[in-house]
């Protein structure tokens, strides 16, 4: 299967395949005689391979090439950042390709699409270049295994391409009612969810060389992208009558959930291993795996995080003492229990997020008897499927929460932004008659899987999903400036519950931590009354419905060929879950806004023509985070004295409006063509 690199400003769709030295071929390929396959016929483009001294690979092929790969088993790590270190370290783009088809040929493919990927992204000659979404080169990470058995007749049964039926994929796959996680699996299991995820681990390795892991607040990062996360999934749950998410704290205790994925790997031909429920953890001791620790090592690291955070200090590796600061400490802490080859003391504080995913992950097979690989836990693409993941989390989001309530709180100054006022804050969605109702339901989308199978069917074959979708809509705030002359204004908006899971109106305390960010963005304000309008599908959080969705037709030429030069920034909260499901009866939300001084929060950059979509939760590639305060500001620490509620908190440059969101069940036909791509 070839792997598509275009030079720059080539936006032609041709196939392309390699022609490829004899060298660099295995055995069997030798045996066999069969050095070029070329199955696009002739009108596909012949790109011939250079053959190069190719420096040694022989530590990455040492990985089973049906073997399954995870990011968070330190062992894997090393071979993936020996690979990443020869792909960054290639001098031109003729090299690099070379080295990339010899790699593909021999290693194994789930190691080499990552190493290659991150290479993608981070080499400088190679912005422009062409990422094939993970979800077409294995489907099988995203699309139920029941699928492929269906996407095999039913290629065999229409040889025409064009007749052929989209393969939609069942909404109770998973689990069924009697499960009441099951509840909220459409979220858990969402494409676009989980591609963000996938997306934001390539951007953000633990491992490689410094351009490649040391970005601008990097551990902060870390911290901010996954509390989002676990802010959004509680709000889904409160949409589902669920009650918020209880943090994994006790490694001893049973895990209540279970959960039974039903993908197969194609490349392994087996099933991803389930965990029943109330499996119980144990110490991991796997030599196939390289791997081995106790319960206990993470307790430890726990221990001495939670020191660390209450001395208001962490030791290096070297004896020096680095101070948790109001600024910079949630980066360090982050980068301790990520943790990534930014932690200052490895030897000291562990790796105890990333061992969480292996113990998980390895449940069901702890010292590897019974033969079995990792479960979604183990792996960056499906772990979002996984309840467990966010009990997970949660507990690693509480570590960070301990440390911000150690800081001061903001004081009113801090926060004001003296002369501008908002007056009002309106959110009207397309088509709608009630103010302030942001409106939810299903639709139907389409992905193709035909490059990602392991036999060649002649054209596309669909898998058709079904996921929550909001109506587009506008926010319309009414600012005064009472000053003389304009300002720059940075607009904050964030939503959250009014309520908790009794109906009674949430604690400042407790609300903060389910604020989700919707968007951020900055505005002149000139003397006087300002009115600013603004559409949801600009949200800087998120990107744009085409890109977790391409192909949406296979006939006609889609949204997404007109943001090819933007492929490489797949990161970002996808669009269509901007917002949470709500109820049918309307759940009770508050939305925020605030404006703070432009002047003193902006960064200095240049971003002309660089992708900023999905900065908010992925930053930018190759600048600083584009905002000087702490991410999650306001609502990164606790309130000041006297602070209860939500509005007892606000200045005068915040407002809050009642809203709420009502859910409709009826799925709609997929939406070709009308969403808008027109970004800001
Ligand atoms: Cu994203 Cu645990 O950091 O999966």
């Amino acid at each position: 299967e070839p792997i598509f690199m275009p030079k720059e400003g080539d936006k032609s769709k041709k196939k392309i395949f390699f022609d490829v030295p004899k060298e660099y071929l295995t055995d069997r390929q030798k045996q066999l005689g069969t050095p070029v396959i070329n199955r696009f016929g002739e009108k596909a483009e012949r790109i011939a391979v250079r053959r190069i001294n190719l420096p040694d690979l022989s530590m990455p092929a040492s990985l089973g090439k049906r073997a399954g790969f995870s990011l968070f088993l330190p062992e894997h790590r090393k071979l993936a950042t020996r690979l990443i270190n020869v792909f960054m370290g290639m001098r031109n783009l003729d090299d690099f390709l070379s080295v990339s088809v010899y790699a593909r040929n021999h290693l194994n493919p789930y190691l080499f699409i990552y190493a290659y990927s991150v290479a993608l992204l981070h080499r400088t000659d190679t912005a422009s270049a062409h990422l094939p979404p993970v979800s077409e080169l294995f489907p099988e990470k995203f699309v139920t295994g029941s699928l492929f058995s269906q996407a095999r007749e039913e290629t065999s049964m229409a040889l025409d391409p064009t007749q052929r039926v989209p393969l939609e994929i069942p909404k109770d796959y998973s689990a069924s009612d009697l499960e009441e996680e099951h509840k909220i699996a459409y979220w858990r299991e969402d494409l676009g969810i989980n591609l963000h995820h996938w997306h934001w681990h390539l951007i953000h390795p633990f491992e490689g060389p410094r351009e490649v892991v040391g970005k601008d607040r990097r551990g902060e990062l870390f911290y901010y992208s996954h509390q989002q996360i676990i802010a959004r999934y509680n709000l889904e749950r409160l949409s589902n009558g669920l009650q918020r998410v209880r943090r994994l704290q006790n490694l001893r205790e049973p895990i209540k959930e279970g959960y039974f994925p039903k993908l197969d790997s194609l490349v392994s031909s087996r099933a991803w291993p389930s965990r029943a429920a109330n499996t119980v953890l144990s110490d991991i001791n796997r030599e196939s795996d390289q791997i081995q620790f106790d319960l206990q090592d993470m307790e430890r690291w726990r221990d001495r995080i939670y020191e660390a955070i209450h001395t208001g200090f962490v030791v290096s590796a070297d004896g020096r003492r680095i101070n948790l600061t109001e600024a910079g400490g949630v980066d360090v802490l982050g980068n301790i229990l990520e943790s990534n080859v930014l932690s200052p003391n490895r030897p000291l504080y562990g790796d105890l997020h990333n061992f969480g995913h292996i113990a998980i992950g390895f449940a069901h097979d702890p010292d590897n008897r019974h033969l079995e690989s990792f479960a979604v836990m183990g792996d960056a693409a499906t772990n979002m499927r996984d309840p467990v993941f966010y009990r997970w989390h949660s507990f690693v989001d509480d570590l960070f929460q301990e440390h911000k309530r150690t800081l001061p709180a903001y004081t009113p100054q801090q926060l004001d932004f003296p002369g501008i006022q908002i007056k009002s804050v309106e959110v009207l969605s397309a088509g709608g008659r009630k103010p302030n109702e942001f409106q939810t339901f299903w639709q139907q989308n389409d992905m193709d899987l035909s490059r990602g199978l392991d036999f060649s069917p002649r054209g596309s074959i669909f898998a058709r999903f079904t996921h929550l979708q909001h109506r587009p809509f506008t926010y319309r705030i009414q600012v005064e400036n009472t000053l003389a002359g304009q300002r720059e204004g940075y607009v904050r908006i964030f939503l959250g519950p009014k309520n908790d899971e009794r109906g009674v109106p949430m604690l400042f305390r407790d609300q903060r931590t389910f604020m989700i960010e919707l968007d951020k963005f900055p505005v002149t304000l000139n003397q006087r009354n300002n009115v600013i309008e603004r559409r949801s599908t600009m949200s800087s959080v998120t990107i744009p419905f085409e890109r977790t969705f391409r192909n949406l037709d296979q006939n006609r030429p889609t949204a997404a060929d007109a943001l090819d030069q933007f492929n490489f920034c797949g990161c970002g909260w996808p669009q269509h879950m901007l917002i949470p499901k709500g109820t049918p009866q309307g759940m009770p939300m508050q939305l925020f806004v605030m404006i703070t001084d432009y002047s003193k929060d902006k960064v200095n950059q240049p971003l002309e023509g660089m992708c900023k979509d999905g900065a908010a939760y992925c930053g930018i590639r190759g600048q600083l985070y584009p905002d000087k305060k702490p991410m999650g500001f306001p609502f990164d620490r606790p309130g000041r004295q006297g602070v209860d509620t939500l509005r007892s908190f606000l200045t005068r440059n915040m407002f809050i409006q009642e809203a709420s969101i009502r859910f409709q069940d009826r799925v709609e036909a997929p939406n070709r063509g009308n969403s808008t791509l027109i970004r800001g």
